[in-house]
Order: structure tokens, then C-alpha cells, then sequence
């Protein structure tokens, strides 16, 4: 009997890389997908496995459509990914990404709690639930929050939902806090991939600048493939528990931006970066790095891709997708 797992967010950039994963596992995959005039399925197309995964219609908004897709898929594992997950657009939207990423975890957990009360679930938590929390200059499990955006907010709210459902009814619930992870699928609001996609642009003689925001924070950035294999160990543990995910390096956006203009054999980058105070944000997150302690110890997860290998990869993905 093939293993069942129902992944929301299908469609964004996590979505397809674990869904790759539990393919290549033998599982059956089901990805909920919300109504749209016209969905886009390109991340899936570009890993190549569109018509490996069953859609199945709900929104986390919706608490009937859960229940109808529970009651119907009742799979064993629950990878939560879905959210309104730029940060930079939560101050405008503040309603709608608590309803998503707040509320909606709480419809998800209760339609497993009375449904299905043995598919383990796996929540989508964030290192921007720390905010200005730092242990001498990292983050870990024991670091305490203080989210800075109404997205940090809502995913706190998620996160102490995940845990209080596995202690009030014992159920098998497991945060992931995973730090920025990325990918030549990486949505383009995104720093890296606004950063990876206007270098190639520049570099083909399509745009003659690149507008961003601050360029003093510093993120500890990975690689989304590697990141979707300790979700996936989470759930094969045999206790629920919450984990921090990330490389324990990390780097300040002008980095990342020298690095991709390299990539692309360009050395004047401040030639063509401006910096625009729209890309500001009201409260900045100034610095995250992560200590994967734990990850590395219980789930014996490591990441594979280096700093460099992510820049470049991104950049050269988008310098052939324009191509
Ligand atoms: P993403 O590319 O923005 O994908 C989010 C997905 O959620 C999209 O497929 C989107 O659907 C779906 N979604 C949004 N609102 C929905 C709704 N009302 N009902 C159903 N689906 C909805 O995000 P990601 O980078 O893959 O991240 C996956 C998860 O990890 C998110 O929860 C994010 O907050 C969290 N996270 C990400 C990072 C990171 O660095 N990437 C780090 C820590 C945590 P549409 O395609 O229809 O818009
Ligand atoms: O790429 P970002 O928009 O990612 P951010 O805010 O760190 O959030 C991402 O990672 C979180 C994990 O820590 C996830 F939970 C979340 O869903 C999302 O995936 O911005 C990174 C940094 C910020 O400090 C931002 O102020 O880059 C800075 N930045 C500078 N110029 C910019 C820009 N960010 C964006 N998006 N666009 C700019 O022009």
C-alpha cells in the first residue's frame, strides 16, 4: 500500500519540491489548490511532475472545503505549506494573512482532530517568528520570539496552535521553524529571486537597474530542495516535535547581491542598484542565523548546498529561462 499525503500550497515553491520527494518515496500525493481564473502550474511543470499530483479544491480560508478534503483524502501525513508568505506585503493585507495563516491552521487542525486523528501533520513555521529574538546571535528552539510583521504574527499564532493541539488532544503535530530557503522556483517578490532575475535581465541587455530595498539585513539563506527533506523527517520520527532549520551561516542582502552579478561576469554592481525606500519595510527582521542543533542530532538532516552553489544556480536558472 503506497503512503498518502495531502500538501497545501501544491503550487508554490516548497509545494513541488516536496512533492518531488515523496514521489521519488513511492507516496501518493494529493495538493490542494485554491479556485482561480487561471491556475498556474509552472512550478510543478518545472520539476517536471504536473501530472504526478491529484488536485484536490479547498482554501485554508474555507474550513467546509478542509473538512470535505479530510473526510474524502484522509491522508497519513498533512504537510501544511500554504500562506500568504511575503512579508513585505503583510502590513497591507494584515486580515487576509491572519485568516490564511492563522485561522486556517487552526480549521486544518481541527478537521484532523475530529476526521482524521492519525495523519501526523507538519506546520510551515518561520524563523520570522523570531523577529529581534537572538541567543548570542543566533536562533534556536529555545530563543524567544518577537515577530516584527503581521505574517510573523500570524505564524506565531500557528505555531502555538500546532503545539497546543499535540498537547491537548496528542495529536502528531510537528513545527518546522525553517530560516529563508530558496530556489530558481522561488516566487519573484522574493528578495534572492528579484535579485537572481534582474541580474539575468541586466546581463541580456533587458533592464538597465535593479531597485531594492535594504541591503543590510542578513538572512541565513539554503536551498528549498535540501529544506523539504527535514519536513518530510519530522513526520517519520517517532515523536512530534518542533525543529529550527537552516545552515547556521548567514549573509546580508548586498552579498548576495555582489555574488549574483558575478555569477553573471558582472564586477560594477553598483552601477546598476538603486535603492528605492518603497522596498523598505516599517519593522525590519536585521539579522537571522540559524543553530540547527537539533535537526542535525535527532534527524541526522544536513544541508547539501552551499551559499554560493544557490546564488549560482538561481542566476543561471533565470539566465536560461530568459534566454
Ligand atoms: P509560497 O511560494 O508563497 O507558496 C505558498 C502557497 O500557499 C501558494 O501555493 C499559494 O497558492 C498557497 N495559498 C495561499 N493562500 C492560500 C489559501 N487561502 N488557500 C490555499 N492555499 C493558499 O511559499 P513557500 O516559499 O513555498 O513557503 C511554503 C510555506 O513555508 C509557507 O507557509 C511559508 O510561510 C513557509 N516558510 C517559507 C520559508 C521560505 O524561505 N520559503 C521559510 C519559512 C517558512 P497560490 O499558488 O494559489 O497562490
Ligand atoms: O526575500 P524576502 O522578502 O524574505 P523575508 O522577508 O526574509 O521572508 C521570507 O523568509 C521567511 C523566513 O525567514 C519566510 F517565513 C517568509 O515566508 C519568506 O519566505 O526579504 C529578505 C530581506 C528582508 O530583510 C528585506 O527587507 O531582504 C530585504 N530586501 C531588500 N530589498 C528586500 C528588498 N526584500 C524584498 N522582497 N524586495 C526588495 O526589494
Amino acid at each position: 500500500m503506497k503512503k498518502t499525503a495531502l500538501i497545501t500550497g501544491i503550487l508554490g515553491q516548497d509545494g513541488p519540491y516536496l512533492a518531488r520527494l515523496l514521489l521519488e518515496k513511492d507516496y501518493k500525493v494529493y495538493g490542494l489548490v485554491r479556485r482561480y481564473s487561471n491556475p498556474n502550474f509552472s512550478n510543478l511543470d518545472f520539476l517536471g511532475i504536473t501530472d504526478r499530483v491529484e488536485f484536490v479544491d479547498g482554501d485554508m480560508t474555507d474550513e467546509s472545503s478542509l473538512i470535505n478534503v479530510l473526510k474524502n483524502v484522509r491522508p497519513e501525513e498533512v504537510y501544511n505549506l500554504a500562506a500568504q508568505s511575503f512579508v513585505g506585503g503583510s502590513w497591507d493585507q494584515a486580515k487576509l494573512t491572519t485568516e490564511v495563516n492563522a485561522v486556517g491552521v487552526l480549521y486544518l487542525l481541527n478537521a484532523i482532530k475530529s476526521l482524521s486523528p492519525l495523519t501526523k501533520y507538519y506546520q510551515a513555521s518561520t524563523s520570522e517568528m523570531f523577529g529581534l529574538g537572538n541567543t548570542n546571535g543566533y536562533q534556536d528552539e529555545a530563543t524567544p520570539f518577537h515577530p516584527r510583521s503581521p505574517y510573523g504574527v500570524s505564524k506565531v499564532y500557528a505555531y502555538w496552535m500546532t503545539v497546543n493541539f499535540r498537547e491537548s488532544y496528542r495529536l502528531f503535530t510537528c513545527n518546522g521553524i525553517l530560516f529563508n530557503h530558496e530556489s530558481p522556483i522561488r516566487g519573484i517578490q522574493f528578495v534572492t529571486r528579484k535579485i537572481s532575475d534582474g541580474v539575468a535581465r541586466i546581463k541580456l541587455g533587458l533592464k538597465k537597474e535593479l531597485r531594492l530595498g535594504n541591503l543590510d539585513a542578513k538572512r541565513d539563506w539554503g536551498f528549498a530542495g535540501d529544506y523539504v527533506k527535514a519536513m518530510h523527517l519530522m513526520l517519520q520520527h517517532d515523536q512530534p516535535d518542533d525543529y529550527v532549520v537552516g545552515t547556521g551561516e548567514n549573509h546580508s542582502v548586498r552579498e548576495f547581491v555582489e555574488k549574483a552579478f558575478s555569477a553573471a561576469g558582472i564586477s560594477d554592481w553598483k552601477k546598476y542598484v538603486v535603492i528605492d525606500p518603497r522596498y523598505k519595510r516599517p519593522a525590519e527582521v536585521p539579522d537571522l542565523k540559524a543553530k540547527p542543533d537539533k535537526a542535525h542530532r535527532v534527524l541526522k538532516w544536513q544541508p547539501e548546498a552551499s551559499f554560493d552553489a544557490l546564488v549560482k544556480m538561481m542566476v543561471e536558472a533565470d539566465l536560461q529561462r530568459l534566454q
